[in-house]
């Protein structure tokens, strides 16, 4: 049996404010392609199917059709919910979705029935559990000693896997497998994942103890723990500027005896759909001929000026060089814009406006403006005041 694992499509997400509806569905048409190439048996979705809980109708369409696209290669599909998306909407149609076999877990109170798949002439027992607040769940399994154990993350999932592996105690199956939504303490993280304030929502790697596999979802970056038995496989498109890895899918064999290899299969981003991101630092002119940035043409860019002074109509100008320029900003290393006023403001108001506006200026590009400038802005001050008074 072929079991492929996929996560965090977050289906109806933008990059910034650009549309990502066309490669989101050209990575499903290729994951179809891959599904079929390689006689895949089960596909597994861990999680954030949509980008939100309250997805937009172009996502529910999308959704739909992505489902119904790999199940129509004629794997069984197995998708759990994920913190973004809503168990309840994710649920719509599961009873009728199951008769096509995409089996929808978005069991958000009690413990989920593990599903048993006997495909290819294994059979394997995966323990699906979906994201869940800890504070809207069923309470905690009290302790050894009887006491209550506090509504967290690790004891909700904790809970639900020993759950699932009780009910696949006596199963005839060749290897077990959990399928969770979860941030395993320790994981490297990117920007456009949802995640708690000071880390409360971390769970410890031990608590997958005994799957032969553990197909994670909820962080965005390919990763790999006890020698690839516990994974993430990371977001199919990169969704911020932090991910600038690759992306890719696994792939898991399991065999009359159980598991027998793991393999990762690369996303072909930025060469057959979707593009890579960029962050290029530079100046304005470095940025629009050196060659070195010749590799960030063609991917969502974001431009970090180093020149001292403001570059009028930058991203106009950048963005014939890089059509999908989604930001500019002015570098770090360049001149000390955004420090606080070394004046403080209530002070500025007895200052006179020339004094103000030079402060200003040394904030904004580093320097005090030079004895020419200073004459220029006492003109136009004494003219506007003068105006001002008539
Ligand atoms: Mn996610």
């Amino acid at each position: 049996m072929r079991i492929l694992h996929t996560s965090d499509w977050h289906l109806g997400r933008t990059f910034e404010s650009i549309s990502l509806e066309e490669d989101q569905r050209a990575f499903v048409t290729w994951l179809c392609g891959v599904v079929t190439e390689r006689a895949v048996d089960v596909v597994v979705v861990a999680g954030d199917v949509w980008d939100r809980a309250n997805p937009k109708a172009e996502a529910v369409t999308l959704m739909e059709e992505s489902l119904n696209a790999v199940a129509a290669t004629g794997a069984t599909v197995i998708a759990i919910a994920g913190n973004h998306d809503s168990a309840a909407r994710l649920a719509y149609g599961a009873s009728w979705a199951k008769n096509y076999g995409i089996i929808l877990v978005t069991e958000d109170v009690g413990y989920p029935t593990p599903v048993i798949v006997d495909r290819n002439g294994a059979s394997v027992g995966f323990v699906a559990v979906p994201y869940r607040d800890p504070q809207r769940t069923i309470a905690p399994v009290p302790a050894e000693d009887g006491t209550s154990r506090l509504r967290t993350h690790t004891a909700v999932l904790d809970d639900a896997l020993n759950d699932g592996r009780r009910q696949l105690a006596d199963a005839d199956v060749v290897a077990t497998i959990a399928v969770a939504h979860a941030y395993v303490s320790g994981s490297a993280t990117s920007d456009s994942e949802r995640r708690y304030v000071g880390g409360a929502d971390q769970v410890p790697l031990s608590l997958f103890h005994g799957f032969d596999a553990v197909l994670l979802g909820h962080l965005h970056r390919y990763q790999e723990f006890d020698e690839g038995r516990v994974a993430y496989c990371g977001s199919p498109l990169p969704y911020s500027f932090s991910e600038t890895a690759d992306k890719a899918v696994r792939i898991l064999e399991v065999g009359a005896e159980g598991l027998t290899s793991i393999e990762r299969v690369e996303i072909p981003v930025g060469v057959a759909f979707g593009r890579g991101v960029s962050t290029i630092t530079g100046t304005l002119e470095e940025l629009l001929t050196d060659a070195r940035y010749a590799g960030a043409e063609q991917h969502f860019v974001a431009a970090r000026l180093t020149n001292d002074t403001l570059q009028i109509d930058a991203k106009a100008k950048l963005e014939v060089r890089f059509p999908h320029i989604v930001n500019v900003t002015r570098a770090a290393s360049a001149a000390p814009h955004g420090v606080a006023p070394a004046v403080p403001s209530a002070a500025l108001i007895e200052e006179d406006p020339l004094t103000v506006i030079a402060t200003f200026l040394d904030q904004v590009h580093g320097q005090p403006p030079s004895e020419e400038e200073r004459e220029l802005l006492a003109g136009v001050i004494d003219a506007v005041l003068q105006g001002g008074a008539k």
